[in-house]
């Protein structure tokens, strides 16, 4: 199959037929296994998402939710309001301190915190990482469950952006923070792909971060456009970043078709949570954006850290874990990579037409 039919299946499935966890509770009718699993009541999974208030790790607590409600757990979220390097540790520290039996995070950095999560798995409490990893540093964690495969995003980003471009003219990239590890990652693949022949007409004129917080995405956003007047696209790799840029060519009105657009104006594409860019889609601001159900990540991961902590699994390349069916939504076994790496599936394209 295709990217791009797999991208269509999933494009459709993501307002039909795959239904996002959040929309319709699993449970009693739909998750396969659900009923009789096994309680594990006495655990508790604690999420450290890279930063409190982002919709986008909002979406991915309601997985740990419904595998709580599964399982039996006890399930809490806490964490930094700021994405930065080291902000994450005190948080770490607590849980080394209470005792949670597994920490799922969402890195802020290759290795700041890799002493701290040591000191944890030391004290027998299981790291997970979800969304952002220990990029080169994998062994200060037990198991990483990503999206989707981050070695492939770079030439998949850099692709839909040249095709809206024609393949021509100056285009930049705003991402989160500067120590962001998977947005890092996409990057450096996003500035290997463009030296292919294909993109020689295309330039990477700027990369901008706006760390992951609305005010300094729209700020930075705003400052491309006056800084490269003849920019022909953004492509934003965070769901806070793609927002930004969506306001900042609204307001600008250089959007595709907007009143001072020069050309064909500024495409902003990238990564982005369906419901908050639901307008920005709808009236044309945005053409289109990418992503999956970040609830999978913590349903997984949260299946993942009992079964270690039963001693039922144990994170290697090419070890499985059986996932139970979502009520729409197929899961099964999963498959565990290189350096422990659990991939999802593929990002889905939200367009006007869903
Ligand atoms: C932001 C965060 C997160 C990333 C998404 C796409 O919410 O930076 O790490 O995966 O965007």
């Amino acid at each position: 199959m295709t990217r791009k039919s797999i991208f269509a299946l999933a494009a459709l499935a993501a307002f039909g037929a795959i239904a996002p966890l959040g929309c319709k509770p699993a449970g009693k009718d739909g998750a396969a296994g659900a009923g009789d699993a096994p309680k594990s009541g006495s655990s508790r999974i604690v999420f450290i998402p890279k930063n409190m208030g982002n919709p986008y790790f909002e979406a991915m607590e309601k997985g740990f939710q419904q595998a709580s409600k599964e399982l039996g757990f006890e399930f809490s979220t806490t964490g930094p309001a700021v994405a930065e390097p080291t902000a994450q540790i005190s948080y770490i520290k607590d849980e080394i301190q209470r005792g949670a039996t597994a920490i799922v995070i969402a890195a802020n950095s290759v290795d700041a915190l890799n002493g701290t999560l040591d000191e944890a798995r030391a004290k027998g409490i299981k790291i997970i990482t979800v969304d952002s990893d220990l990029t080169g540093n994998e062994t200060h964690r037990d198991l990483g469950v990503l999206a989707c495969d981050f070695d492939t995003m770079g030439d998949f980003l850099i692709e839909q952006m040249g095709a809206i471009m024609n393949y021509e003219g100056k285009f930049a990239i705003l991402s989160a923070t500067t120590d962001a590890p998977n947005q890092n990652k996409w990057i450096k693949g996003m500035q290997a792909a463009v030296k292919n022949p294909k993109y020689a007409k295309m330039q990477l004129v700027d990369v901008v971060y706006g760390d992951d917080k609305d005010q300094k995405s729209l700020t930075e956003a705003e400052a491309l456009l006056t800084k490269h007047p003849d920019l022909k696209g953004i492509i934003a790799p965070t769901t806070v970043g793609v927002y930004g840029c969506a306001k900042a060519v609204e307001q600008a009105g250089v959007y595709p078709g907007g009143k001072n657009a020069k050309g064909a104006g500024v495409s902003v594409i990238g990564l982005g949570v369906a419901k908050q860019m639901q307008r920005h889609l709808k009236d044309g601001i945005v053409p289109k954006v990418f992503l999956w159900d970040p609830a999978e990540q913590g349903y997984i991961a949260s299946y993942a850290a009992v079964r270690m902590a039963e001693g039922k699994f144990t994170p290697a390349d090419g070890a499985t874990i059986n996932i139970p069916d979502l009520p729409l939504t197929k899961m099964g076994d999963k498959k565990v990579g290189k350096n422990n790496v659990l991939i999802i599936g593929e990002p889905v394209e939200y367009n006007k037409g869903n």
